[in-house]
């Protein structure tokens, strides 16, 4: 087994020699800082941690890939295995997505599109990370943050734009509208207004796949299941349940958790006993893997292993990744409750600061002003 376990867990620190060396400081200089690397860094600037909240709890910001991988890549060149067309679709379809997000909050502002409108903005690499891996025939099961989703899995982005605007041409003839994106064709098995609802019908779905290929002996039938939810959701009950049984047959499904930090306004240091979410993998006998969730190429590159692993037979993986999202939580609740630095800490080492985050306090412009 290639993946961290309990058993055979191993820890990969970061290798931010510099980024440690800053730890003291409010702000990393963007200029001078180590490569943007998720999450990892925006625990330190946690509005509730001046304290050591950070520190003791993801002290060891933990990348887990494969040894397998790591074995075969030599680290100055193991973000170019892939070929020039697999980049270009991948940037494709983050680009697709963000473009598309923007162009709901458009519509939405300008009072033509209703309902709550949950945007994914920054959680891009994610979605494109594991679903441009997959099959037409695999299956994907959402939450209400789905539109994106929906597109990587080749929903057409003309039908997802009419299902929000309440047209029949929409994905679901316009009765399900943001948070309820399905696809039959594409296999998306639906976003869920509830969290932690799509867990079950993606477990539901792999057992169906497990059931053909081993009961019913339909030999090629070797499709996978790949459920997606945020940190909130993994203090439902369901998630339990569902990794349990998922274990306990062996099921062909990767559980991705997306780790925006945030579940609406509350911080999920505050709200998780244990925030390092990926540990209760192991804890049910499947491998639990931690990837910076801002980086495609790392996304891809254990996506690849959980997927293949789930084809292969040998059981489910849970895959915490650890990103941001850039917009509040709905369209309809912009997010005042996070701390502008850390929202502008975020987007600045990669030059993505967003508009929106410049207007909406002036502490964030003198700040960027300072920087010019
Ligand atoms: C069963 C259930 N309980 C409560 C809610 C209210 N609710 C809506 S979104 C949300 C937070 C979910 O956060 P997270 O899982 O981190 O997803 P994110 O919005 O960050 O993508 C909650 C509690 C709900 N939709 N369903
Ligand atoms: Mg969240």
């Amino acid at each position: 087994m290639s993946f961290a376990t309990t058993k055979f867990a191993h820890h990969i620190p970061l290798s931010t020699t510099a980024a440690r060396s800053n730890d003291h400081k409010p702000f990393l200089d963007p200029f001078k800082a180590t490569p943007f690397l998720g999450s990892t860094h925006k625990f330190r600037f946690h509005p509730l941690t001046n304290s050591n909240h950070t520190n003791n709890h993801r002290r060891s910001a933990v990348v887990a890939v494969s040894d397998v991988l790591k074995a075969k890549k030599p680290k100055s060149t193991s973000n170019l295995l892939i070929t020039k067309e697999e980049g270009l679709e991948l940037y494709e379809d983050m680009v697709l997505g963000r473009a598309f997000e923007d162009m709901c909050a458009q519509m939405y502002y300008r009072g033509k599109m209703f309902g709550f409108v949950h945007l994914y903005n920054g959680q891009e690499a994610v979605s494109t990370g594991f679903i441009k891996l997959l099959k037409k025939e695999d299956c994907v099961a959402s939450t209400y943050r789905d539109h994106v989703h929906a597109l990587s899995k080749g929903v057409p982005a003309r039908a997802v734009m009419s299902e929000l605007f309440g047209k029949t041409t929409g994905c679901c003839r316009g009765q399900g509208g943001s948070m309820h994106m399905f696809s039959s064709e594409h296999n998306v098995l639906g976003g869920f207004a509830f969290i932690g609802e799509g867990i079950p019908v993606a477990t539901g779905a792999a057992f169906s796949s497990k059931y053909r290929r081993e009961v019913l002996k339909e030999a090629d039938c070797d499709h996978v299941t790949v459920a997606f939810f945020g940190d909130g959701t993994c203090n439902n009950g369901q998630f339990f349940e569902c990794l349990n049984m998922a274990a306990l047959w062996k099921l062909p499904i990767v559980f991705v958790v997306e780790n925006n930090l945030w579940a609406i306004g509350m911080s999920h240091l505050r709200a998780t006993s244990d925030p390092e979410i990926w540990k209760k993998g192991p804890a049910f006998g499947m491998p639990g893997v931690h990837i910076d969730g801002m980086d495609v190429l790392k996304v891809r590159e254990v996506a690849k292993e959980a997927i293949g692993r789930a084809r292969r037979g040998e059981g489910p993986t849970l895959v915490e990744c650890e990103t941001y999202r850039f917009r509040g939580h709905s369209l309809a609740d912009p997010d005042e409750l996070r701390d502008p630095g850390e929202h502008l800490f975020v987007s600045f080492p990669l030059f993505r600061i967003p508009i929106y985050s410049l207007m909406s306090s002036t502490f964030t412009f003198i700040f960027v002003c300072a920087r010019m």
